[in-house]
């Protein structure tokens, strides 16, 4: 594989340029590179995330109107079981494992990750899995049609016959099976190849939050599938561990989803936390206010996340309430110190108004809701009063859609340049960004206040009139994001062969992956800087600031010492 990379370098417009992995299929069907094994994670990605947002606009036209029926109850209910699970599981969990891939090998100074072919092996798992549980539409019955969540006995043999249910049972094992791979990796990589000079307290805080997600998710993942293979057995080979009336627990199987489950959207987030600490640095030309309390705020919320899941189950009667509710309003203090150090790294800062920034900004304000609104959920009192209802639906879209996929975007604007040597298009970016900054809005605001309204959750269509406005806002939101995506699609697309050239380092970063070409060569590195803090080659290109914030915080720690 290695000979066919070494390519002639062509000169465009005065700068040197490698051609971007001119690879045949068969390199790319056998690759254990790690940059190609992201291009593909995230290709893989953004299709999907075209499927489940194609879900998410037919089941928004069905509720934009009451009583309007285009999908009867088990269509909509397999449409809208479908969008979630390819939304968590075939979309955000493989974006976080392209931008992952691309970017941890080369910020740490490495020429790989630590296990090459398994690092192919769980990328191949992915479109394998996701097939099999898109391949419900095709099997009598029809696809899950019971939740993303898939509890029984809603998902039993009785209530849900047919192999919908065990496709996706099975895909979503698979795909289990790749993150909790990839994390392995991600953790040796991490732990073992950092290059000479980056101790752990000088590695940049994005690795920071991939080595706490990947922790989470050889934690949870394996619970997850074992609680899966659980249902599967019930529903296959008659067993009973979730059927009450031999003995089993319904209860038990929300427990194991939920243990997973709330690790899970950390594992979402965390990594998209890590974006944004690279990104608000890097454009506000300043160092990340208090890195350390940065870390160990990003290990904090990794502990108290696998401490709180029963809050998913205030509503069951079968938990202690006052236990889940207080860990869980404990999660709002790390999440205030990351708040405050982003803010406080803007604050009087050389503000760079890019793209990236701007989605980077966007995802502190829409994060901000989806947390406090998240805090208000983590009150059992609360919950009491909107568990399953629109409310609920509304928080966790503005964590999942509002912060996390402006969060990609983010990521996608910064390093996209790296990945292709070629810049997006800044002026349609700032045009995505406002378009995507209402929509988003428009849609997760009408959904907050319609479950206040007491809207339920889960209903393919609902007759209060009432409600009619708010929907239809929702709906025309839904359908800004759709525009907004397909915008950044198309950019990426023409930016790929006709973006203006990017050069090594386009942004005046801090971090090793701009201390290489654009794209990189496929062996990463022909020399790397001395290595004294979380900003290498800001030192390099700034000897005398670097120099003296090497030293004020060498004195600050010996200070600490003492
Ligand atoms: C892009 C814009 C999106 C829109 C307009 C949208 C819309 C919706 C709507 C209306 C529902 C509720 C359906 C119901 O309760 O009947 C829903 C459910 C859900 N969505 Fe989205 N969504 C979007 C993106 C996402 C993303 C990016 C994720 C995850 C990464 C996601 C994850 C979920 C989950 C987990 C559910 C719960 C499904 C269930 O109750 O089983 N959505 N979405
Ligand atoms: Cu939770």
């Amino acid at each position: 594989m290695a000979t066919t990379e070494v390519r002639p370098e062509v000169a465009v417009g005065g700068v040197e340029v490698r051609q971007p992995y001119r690879a045949t299929v068969l390199d790319w069907l056998t690759t254990t590179d790690h940059k190609k094994i992201a291009i593909m994670y995230f290709v893989t990605s953004v299709v999907f995330l075209c499927v489940g947002g194609t879900f998410a606009g037919l089941v928004r036209t069905q509720l934009m109107q009451s009583g309007e029926r285009f999908m009867d109850g088990d269509t909509y209910n397999q449409v809208m079981t479908m969008h979630a699970l390819v939304m968590v599981f075939l979309f955000l969990m493989p974006m976080i494992a392209a931008i992952g891939n691309y970017v941890v090998p080369l910020q740490l100074g490495a020429t790989d990750m630590a296990f090459p072919k398994v690092n192919a092996l769980s990328f191949w798992l992915v479109p394998l899995g996701g097939i099999l549980m898109l391949s419900g539409f095709l099997v009598k019955g029809g696809a899950a049609s019971v939740g993303w969540y898939i509890n029984p006995p809603l998902s039993n043999s009785q209530f849900a016959p047919g192999n919908g249910v065990n496709v996706a049972l099975a895909g979503l094992a698979i795909l289990g099976a790749s993150t909790t791979l990839g994390s392995i990796n991600f953790i040796v990589t991490i732990l073992k190849l950092r290059a000479p000079g980056m101790t752990m307290m000088r590695m940049p805080l994005f690795c920071w939050n991939m080595f706490v997600t990947s922790l989470l998710a050889v934690f949870s993942l394996p619970v997850l599938t074992a609680g899966f293979a659980m249902l599967w057995i019930d529903r296959n080979l008659g067993a009973n561990f979730f059927n009450p009336q031999a003995g089993g627990d319904p209860i038990l199987y929300q427990h194991i989803f939920w243990f997973f489950g709330h690790p899970e959207v950390y594992i979402l987030l965390l990594p998209i936390m890590g974006v944004v600490s690279e990104l608000i640095p890097v454009f506000s030309r300043k160092p990340a206010f208090g890195y350390k309390a940065f870390v160990f705020a990003t290990l904090a919320i990794g502990a108290l996340g696998t401490m709180v899941w029963a809050h998913h189950m205030f509503t069951t009667g079968a938990i202690n309430v006052s236990f889940f509710a207080a860990t869980s309003l404990l999660i709002a203090v790390p999440t205030g110190v990351k708040m405050f150090s982003w803010t406080a790294t803007m604050w009087r800062g050389k503000v760079k108004w890019t793209t990236a920034m701007l989605f980077a900004i966007g995802f502190l304000s829409q994060f901000l809701i989806g947390g406090i609104t998240g805090v208000f959920l983590g009150s059992g009192s609360i919950d009491f009063s909107v568990h399953d209802t629109y409310y609920v639906v509304g928080h966790f879209h503005y964590v999942l859609v509002a912060a996390a996929l402006f969060g990609v975007m983010g990521a996608s604007y910064y390093w996209f340049p790296k990945m292709t040597g070629r810049l997006l298009n800044e002026k349609v970016g700032k045009v995505q960004w406002v378009i995507m900054f209402v929509g988003t809005n428009m849609t997760f605001m009408a959904q907050q206040i319609l479950g206040i309204k007491g809207m339920p959750r889960r209903i393919e269509t609902y007759y209060v009139p009432a409600w009619n406005t708010l929907n239809l806002v929702s709906t025309i939101g839904a359908y800004l994001i759709g525009l907004g995506l397909l915008m950044w699609i198309i950019n990426m697309l023409v930016a790929r062969k006709r973006g203006p050239i990017a050069g090594d380092d386009p942004w005046d970063a801090n971090t090793l992956e701009w201390a290489t070409t654009s794209p990189p060569p496929y062996y990463n590195f022909d020399a790397l800087p001395p290595i004294r803090s979380e900003r290498p080659l800001f030192d390099l290109k700034h000897p005398a600031e670097g120099a003296e914030d090497a030293a004020e915080s060498a004195e600050r720690e010996h200070a600490g010492a003492h």
